[in-house]
């Protein structure tokens, strides 16, 4: 039989049938992901061969269907070892805050970067705007202008106040939609709000960081009443990026894109280069100092590692 993996917990994985009904399921004794370097074979919207065991409603997953795409993060700064998110998405989006806790754009910059290099459509959800004061939400509606100049759509959220709820009902019906970004940026509140029957555990931020809690602790897929499916995931500090050779990185900026042709030179990594299109960009303000500042950034390998 197949089915969709919708949660999963330590050695255990819900998985949805034809049927619609969840069964529990271990995984089959050697069976693992080919080449695998990552701590978890089987994760959140993979599509999985299970078969139910005899004199027990649980079941045993022996095979996994190719994944369309998937999103990773490094389990330890010290291991190698990487750890997938979720899978075979259609969209995803980044749940950013301007205040308690504030998500800054080389974060979100590396999203998108990472969205880019799997060919995942991106949003950003600016989340809380109930909550901002005049100063924040100036900064919010330059963040918007930055982001929507590239391409990426931005949406205005309150999760508390129901605004924005119905537009993203619409952006997600029929589509696998994930949602990721810090702790406490109210991810699961916004599930909650769009569908009223999904009551998620949602947590405080604490005083003292005015940082999330990880109330969320794994991801789990959740069906929309009003249509589609929606991912939610544990609170990220820190994206890693994946390897990928330093001529590469512009290409998942799209602004960039459209100018290095005109660099001076084809192997231009637009760092030190003269006559290079990009930093021209950058000092016309047609690329975002922000993000050419977090492109130096990963060029530099600064920020390799990822905290959760
Ligand atoms: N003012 C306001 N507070 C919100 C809103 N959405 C969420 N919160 C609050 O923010 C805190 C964190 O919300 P969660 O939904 O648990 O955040 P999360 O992103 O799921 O956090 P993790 O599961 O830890 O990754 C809670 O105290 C929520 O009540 C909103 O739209 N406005
Ligand atoms: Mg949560
Ligand atoms: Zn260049």
């Amino acid at each position: 039989m197949k089915g969709l993996v919708t949660k999963s917990t330590g050695s255990w994985y819900s998985v949805r049938g034809g049927d619609a009904v969840l069964v529990e399921c271990r995984i089959k004794g050697k069976f693992r992901m080919e080449g695998s370097k990552n701590t978890n074979p089987v994760v959140v919207g993979d599509i999985v061969d299970y078969e139910l065991e005899a004199e027990s409603n649980k079941g045993v997953i022996y095979g996994l269907e190719p994944r369309r795409n998937y999103i990773i993060r490094r389990s330890t700064n010290l291991s190698k070892q990487s750890h997938i998110i979720a899978s075979n998405m259609d969209q995803a989006f980044l749940v950013a805050t301007i205040a308690m806790p504030r998500t800054s754009t080389g974060f979100m910059d590396r999203f998108l970067v990472i969205a880019e290099a799997y060919g995942i459509p991106a949003s950003i959800l600016f989340s809380k705007v109930d909550r901002y004061d005049p100063d924040e939400l100036q900064e919010l509606l330059r963040l918007k202008n930055l982001y929507e100049k590239i391409g990426y759509p931005c949406y205005e959220v309150s999760a508390l106040k129901g605004q924005g709820i119905e537009q993203l009902k619409k952006k997600m019906s029929g589509k696998t939609n994930l949602l990721s970004g810090h702790s406490g940026v109210g991810k699961s509140s916004l599930i909650n709000a769009l569908d009223l029957l999904l009551k998620q555990r949602t947590g405080n931020l604490s005083e003292a960081h005015s940082k999330g809690t990880h109330t969320t602790t794994s991801a789990e897929l959740f069906e929309l009443s009003s249509g589609g499916a929606v991912i939610d995931t544990p609170g990220i500090k820190e994206l890693g990026m994946f390897d990928m050779k330093r001529e590469e990185l512009s290409h998942f900026f799209p602004e960039m894109r459209a100018l290095f042709n005109k660099c001076k030179y084809n192997s231009c990594l637009h760092v030190n280069e003269l006559q290079c299109a990009v930093k021209e960009g950058v000092a016309r303000g047609e690329i975002a100092e922000s993000r050419y500042d977090t492109y130096l950034g990963i060029m530099n390998g600064t920020e390799l590692q990822v905290k959760y």
